[in-house]
């Protein structure tokens, strides 16, 4: 799908989908993402830090044709290289990462590029490239184990993205069920999930909850 697809998909579901197979209950990730497309899900975001670049690479081809088949975007967390060789739909990129000019090279104008901000001062200085940005992401919302290093930025960066982002944004960190009323109020309308889903018993009944405000 081109770049416009990807992005009507990214606010078609109000939950974003992302990898994490560590903490999926033993559950491989074709068998969670498959569960996460079933849901719903639209936008899935492959996140495996750890794992080899050929295990990256042979995964992520199954799992591009598995979310084409369901009409969802798809795409790589980190790795520019990676996208480019299973022709995701794009990359999602960190502050540390290549800079958002030299990956917009790389991959060319017709793919998604997003980019984690944890502040409104990383937030202003996106809006400058705007052009070159897809969404960003906002986070982390709350404390949390999926990514320990990070600081929380509280419901008030949220609230800071809703009135400031000149592009989409996603909501990330720390949201489950029981707080995830609190990021929808904020003025989040797409929600990144990970942990609370991909460790749920039933991953369809956890995403429909999680997808009513
Ligand atoms: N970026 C900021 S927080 C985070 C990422 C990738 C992890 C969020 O995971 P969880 O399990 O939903 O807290
Ligand atoms: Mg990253």
């Amino acid at each position: 799908m081109n770049r416009q697809e990807a992005m009507k998909c990214f606010k078609e579901f109000p939950i974003y989908g992302i990898t994490a197979e560590a903490m999926s209950n033993g559950r491989d990730n074709m068998t969670v993402v498959k569960a996460m497309l079933e849901a719903g899900i639209k936008f899935i975001q492959y996140r495996e830090k750890e794992k080899t670049g050929l295990a990256r690479y042979e995964e992520c081809l199954k799992l591009k044709k598995l979310t084409a088949e369901y009409g969802a975007a798809f795409i790589i967390d980190d790795f520019v290289d990676l996208a480019i060789a299973v022709d995701a739909d794009g990359v999602h990129i960190g502050q540390d990462d290549l800079p958002v000019p030299a990956v917009r090279k790389l991959l060319g104008p017709d793919k998604i590029i997003g980019l984690s901000t944890h502040s409104p001062e990383q937030l202003e200085k996106a809006n400058e490239i705007a052009d070159l940005i897809d969404y960003i992401g906002c986070g982390p919302v709350y404390a949390t184990n999926t990514k320990k290093t990070a600081v929380p930025v509280g419901l008030e960066y949220v609230k800071y993205a809703t009135e400031h982002a000149k592009m989409p944004f996603v909501a990330i960190g720390g949201i489950k069920e029981h707080n995830i009323h609190e990021v929808y109020n904020a003025g989040a309308t797409t929600i990144a999930v990970v942990s609370d889903i991909t460790s749920a018993d039933d991953i369809v009944d956890k995403i429909s909850k999680l997808a009513k405000k």
